[in-house]
C-alpha cells in the first residue's frame, strides 16, 4: 500500500515543527444542518483520528496541545453535528488534540461546571496539556481562524459572537459557551464550581473567579468567534436554577473552598471510542 511513504516521516528525528501559522485554513465556514452524518462517515472521513478521539498531525510537530472537553447527557445529534465539523476544524488547525465528552449518568439536574472539571481532571491524567477548552454541545464554530488554544496570560473566551445572539456578545462579562484556559489559569481560580444546577450563572461564577484569583479574561475577536447554535429546545432535567442570583452573591466568600479542591464524583466508565474519550460520570445531586 502506499502507507509506506509515510514511515520516514513518523521518524521523530526526521519531523520538524508544523508551520507557526497553519496553511490549510481557510477561514468562513459554512455551517448547516442538513441530513445528520452518521459516526462511521466521520471516521471515514478522518482516517488519522487515533481511538479515544486523539490526533497529531501526521508531517509535523504541533506547536499546541488542547483537550477539548464537552459536558454532555442526551444530546446525541449535537454531538454528532459538533464532532462533524470540529474535528476537520481541529484538523487544519495542526494542533495536536483530544476531544472529551463526560456524560452525566443518571435523570438528576444537570451540572454543566461540576462536568467540566471532571473533564479537566481526567482529561489532565491523559497528558500536560497546553490547554482546557470548555465546549458547548449545540455551538459549531464558524471560523477556523478562530484558533483552539490558550492565550497564557489570561481565560480566553472564544464563542464572543454567537448566531443566538445576533453575532454579539449578550454582555460584557459573558463567558459560556465555549472558553480556554491553561491548567495553570484552570489551578488558580479553584477550577469551576459545583454548586450551579440546572440551566444559568456558572458561566458568570466562572467569570468572578477569575477576577477574584487576580485575572481578567481575553476574548476572540467579534470577527473571528462567530458560532452557530443548533437549534432546540431547553431539556426538561435542565431547569432554570432559581438560586444562581444568590450564589453568585456569595462567591467572593466560596470560591476558594468550591471548586476543583472539593470535587467529589463517582466516576462510573472511562471508553475510548473511535471519535471521542466518553467518560460517565454520578456527580450526585443538589445538596
Ligand atoms: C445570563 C446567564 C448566563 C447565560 C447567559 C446567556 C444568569 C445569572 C444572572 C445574574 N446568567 O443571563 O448563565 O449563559 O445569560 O444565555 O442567569
Amino acid at each position: 500500500t502506499n502507507l509506506s511513504v509515510f514511515i520516514p516521516l513518523s521518524d521523530e528525528k526526521m519531523m520538524t515543527h508544523c508551520p507557526l501559522k497553519s496553511p490549510i485554513l481557510v477561514g468562513p465556514i459554512t455551517v448547516i444542518f442538513a441530513k445528520l452524518p452518521s459516526e462511521r462517515g466521520i471516521v471515514k472521513k478522518n482516517p488519522f483520528v487515533q481511538s479515544g478521539g486523539q490526533y497529531r498531525p501526521p508531517h509535523c510537530f504541533a506547536h499546541y496541545k488542547s483537550a477539548i472537553i464537552i459536558p454532555h447527557r442526551n444530546r446525541e445529534l449535537h454531538l454528532r453535528y459538533l464532532l462533524y465539523y470540529l474535528h476537520p476544524f481541529l484538523q487544519r488547525q495542526q494542533l495536536h488534540y483530544r476531544i472529551y465528552v463526560i456524560h452525566q449518568a443518571g435523570n438528576g439536574t444537570f451540572n454543566r461546571a461540576k462536568l467540566l472539571n471532571v473533564g479537566v481532571k481526567e482529561a489532565l491524567k491523559n497528558e500536560d496539556w497546553d490547554c482546557l477548552i470548555m465546549h458547548d454541545v449545540d455551538l459549531i464554530p464558524e471560523n477556523d481562524y478562530n484558533l483552539y488554544i490558550c492565550d497564557h496570560r489570561y481565560p480566553k473566551h472564544m464563542s464572543s459572537a454567537m448566531d443566538k445572539f445576533k453575532y454579539s456578545l449578550p454582555y460584557w462579562s459573558y463567558f459560556g459557551g465555549v472558553s480556554a484556559v491553561t491548567p495553570e489559569q484552570y489551578l488558580r481560580m479553584n477550577g469551576f464550581p459545583n454548586t450551579y444546577w440546572g440551566w444559568g450563572g456558572e458561566d458568570d461564577d466562572m467569570f468572578m473567579r477569575i477576577q477574584l484569583a487576580g485575572m481578567t479574561i481575553s476574548r476572540t475577536p467579534l470577527s473571528l468567534g462567530h458560532y452557530k447554535m443548533i437549534p432546540h429546545k431547553r431539556d426538561k432535567e435542565n431547569q432554570e436554577n432559581k438560586i444562581r442570583f444568590t450564589l453568585l452573591k456569595k462567591t467572593k466568600r466560596t470560591w476558594k473552598q468550591d471548586g476543583i479542591n472539593s470535587l467529589d464524583i463517582q466516576l462510573i466508565s472511562v471508553e475510548e471510542a473511535q471519535l471521542y474519550t466518553n467518560i460517565t460520570v454520578d456527580v450526585g445531586g443538589i445538596t
